[in-house]
């Protein structure tokens, strides 16, 4: 079993111990329904801590700006081979720190400022970094937000076309952060092409049922792919960009010099392992996996009575309208804090409340299904979930139930 080694933490520096086994023991005792997070495996987490830590190696494979890269270079190298037969694509940088100087990097490889940004707008389950105009990627660029279908709630091709002609956007944005179904990347490439525009795709949350061919993959399709490497994919906290060839100079040379100093070559080592893990046959049964629990989680809670977005998923995570139950986004997500569900509150399309406190909760099953939870757990957690909510201000309840989590958690032990 999966544990951490703080030997030398816990001899040096006892205060720093007991909080990093807390939160061992937190991640443990509780349900971890937050879809964008899961838990790494001991060689994610060994490699993690290695020696690369302690390299500066600026540049890449080959051609560096500091000496005695030799072997960085082979961990380099062995991480970009495995994520290039991962996705099947032409060129990939694993060098990027996270989702968002990634995506910066990718936007500075393929636009000039000013230039315009089509992406899913955030409250619809769109990300902070597709043009929103409170980040980089709405200030430097201009963000021209899509939206999804206010009856079904997907998206809909032909007004993302109609849209596009109109205000004529550098690149078209595609991946979300809280959509449940699938996407359709061979479409988005239509309207790229009809429209002159790049075709961008932010995977970070299906790229694990990518490789595990539970999605399609947006290669060869799409111009330029980013990722997180943390959430389904499972490995260390980072992230990479993919692209065709006639990108890859662009790109390479956005990250370093154009973004970053020198990268994190020991995570960089972490990656490759997890790469390594995506590529056994095991993880298409994990990402089989992840789809059957959320799908069977999402038809309990149907069953129960409650709404949720597009009616069901087809993916990792579901949406739950519970303000149509009366019951905000925010006092939900607290509530099922108090019993060790862990999920977060979220806007859900077309909501007329505030992001602070909307009308849903989004959760998903990539940690409880890497924990070995099948679809008979999914559908006790999702009654777990209704029992919560239905008896939000019950202490007593509540009391009970967070003792239901934990013994449920206790059978599905990850870190011991
Ligand atoms: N914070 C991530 C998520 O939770 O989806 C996106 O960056």
């Amino acid at each position: 079993m999966p544990s951490m080694h703080l030997d030398k933490v816990k001899e040096f520096d006892s205060e720093l111990h007991g909080m990093l086994l807390r939160e061992q023991q937190r991640q443990m005792d509780g349900i971890e329904l937050i879809p964008s997070e899961n838990i790494v495996s001991d060689a994610v987490l060994e490699a993690m801590g290695s020696v690369p830590t302690n390299k500066y190696s600026e540049g890449y494979p080959g051609k560096r700006y500091y000496g005695g890269n030799e072997v960085i270079d082979e961990i380099e190298n062995l991480a970009i081979n495995r994520l290039k037969k991962l996705f099947d694509c032409e060129h990939a940088n694993v060098q990027p720190l996270s989702g968002s100087p990634a995506n910066m990097a990718a936007y500075s490889a393929l636009l000039k400022p000013n230039d315009t940004i089509m992406g899913l707008r955030l409250d619809m389950g769109g990300h902070l970094t597709h043009g929103y105009k409170i980040n980089f990627s709405g200030q430097f660029f201009k963000g021209e937000p899509y939206v999804l279908d206010k009856k079904t709630e997907l998206l809909d091709y032909d007004e993302i076309l109609k849209q596009a002609k109109t205000v004529k956007p550098g690149v078209i944005v595609s991946g979300y952060s809280a959509y449940p179904r699938k996407i359709d990347f061979k479409h988005f490439k239509e309207i790229c092409e009809e429209v002159d525009a790049y075709s961008m795709a932010d995977i970070a949350h299906i790229a694990g049922l990518i490789v595990g061919k539970q999605h399609d993959n947006p290669f060869p399709h799409t111009d330029v792919v980013t990722t997180t490497t943390h959430k389904t994919l499972r490995g260390p906290r980072g992230a990479a960009i993919m692209c065709k060839e006639e990108f890859a100079q662009a790109i390479d040379k956005a990250v370093f010099p154009g973004m970053q100093g020198g990268p994190h070559e020991h995570i960089v080592a972490a990656k490759a392992v997890a790469f390594k893990e995506c590529l056994m046959p095991e993880f298409e049964e994990y990402a089989k996996q992840i789809v059957l629990n959320a799908k069977a989680m999402a038809s309990e809670l149907m069953e129960k009575g409650w709404r949720l977005v597009s009616n069901g998923t087809d993916n990792h995570l579901m949406l739950v309208d519970v303000w149509s139950e009366n019951i905000t986004g925010k006092d939900a997500e607290l509530a099922l804090e108090q019993v060790g569900i862990y999920c977060n509150k979220n806007t859900i399309p077309w909501d007329e409340r505030s992001p602070f406190n909307p009308s849903g909760i989004r959760i998903g099953t990539p940690v409880l299904t890497t924990r070995g939870m099948k679809e008979s757990e999914s559908k006790l957690i999702a009654e777990l979930i209704d029992k919560t909510l239905k008896n939000k201000d019950n202490v007593s309840a509540k009391k009970r139930i967070k003792q239901e989590v934990k013994e449920l958690c206790q059978k599905f032990v990850f870190y011991d």
